[in-house]
């Protein structure tokens, strides 16, 4: 690879931990995930802002297609602002639960036991719309092409979703089909994709969680060696 002192840095930030120190910090990172789960009955408890954006740091640092990093997380904590999300994002599970999905989906969520009501979208302290940009670059104003914005996206996802539940809140991924809407009312570009809405905020006491989430792959089925 062709690097230079004007292009490149020093890595730094790797310590080549032992055999035992490697499996240790695995392994409690396994644990610490192993405990998300998918709450949809939250606590109408206020959550600092810091603590929001330092999730949403960790999850600007992901990596992404030619580091164009093709996100914006739209923060909202008004209560106007999630109840019209909320009126917005029913209407359309409505349609879905009424019809839309077809029996196939529908029997796949049923063990879950959602249905059109989205109380949880006003309940929950925070709702974070992210959106998925088509154009943009390192440098703010840039207009350049993104690529793999669906992955990058995805994996800016996945680091905001650890960070919050290591910070100690529980999460939702929500994706109202079709959320065109959350363009308007986060006021972003038509350029932008809503991409899903993560409902972040303190678990209510009497929360339940299906049993279905619970059950995992039985590790064989999900990896194996080449
Ligand atoms: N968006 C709907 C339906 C839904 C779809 C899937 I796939 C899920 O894993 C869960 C729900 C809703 O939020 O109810």
């Amino acid at each position: 690879m062709k690097t230079s002192d004007d292009t490149h840095v020093q890595l730094e930030g790797f310590s080549e931990p032992s055999y035992e120190e490697m499996m240790l910090r695995a392994r409690h990172f396994r644990e610490r995930l192993r405990t998300r789960r998918s709450v949809r009955d939250f606590k109408p408890k206020h959550v600092v802002k810091d603590v929001i954006e330092a999730c949403v740091f960790a999850a600007g640092s992901a990596p992404s297609g030619a580091n164009h990093q093709p996100w914006y997380f739209a923060c909202v904590a008004k209560p106007e602002t999630k109840r019209e999300i909320r009126l917005a994002a029913e209407a359309e599970e409505r349609a879905f639960y009424e019809g839309k999905a077809g029996t196939a989906w529908l029997d796949a969520l049923a063990p879950i036991g959602t249905n059109a009501d989205k109380a949880y979208m006003e309940t929950a302290p925070v709702l974070i719309c992210i959106f998925a940009q088509r154009r943009g670059g390192v440098n703010a104003g840039d207009d350049k092409k993104n690529y793999y914005i669906h992955e990058s996206v995805g994996i800016a996802t996945g680091f905001l979703l650890a960070a919050l539940h290591e910070a100690g809140l529980a999460t939702l991924v929500h994706t109202p089909n079709p959320m065109s809407f959350l363009n308007r009312i986060c006021k972003r570009p038509d350029t932008e994709k809503p991409y899903l809405i993560v409902v972040a905020g303190h678990p209510a006491d009497e929360a339940m969680v299906p049993l279905h989430a619970l059950k995992k792959k039985d590790f064989n089925d999900l990896m194996g060696w080449l």
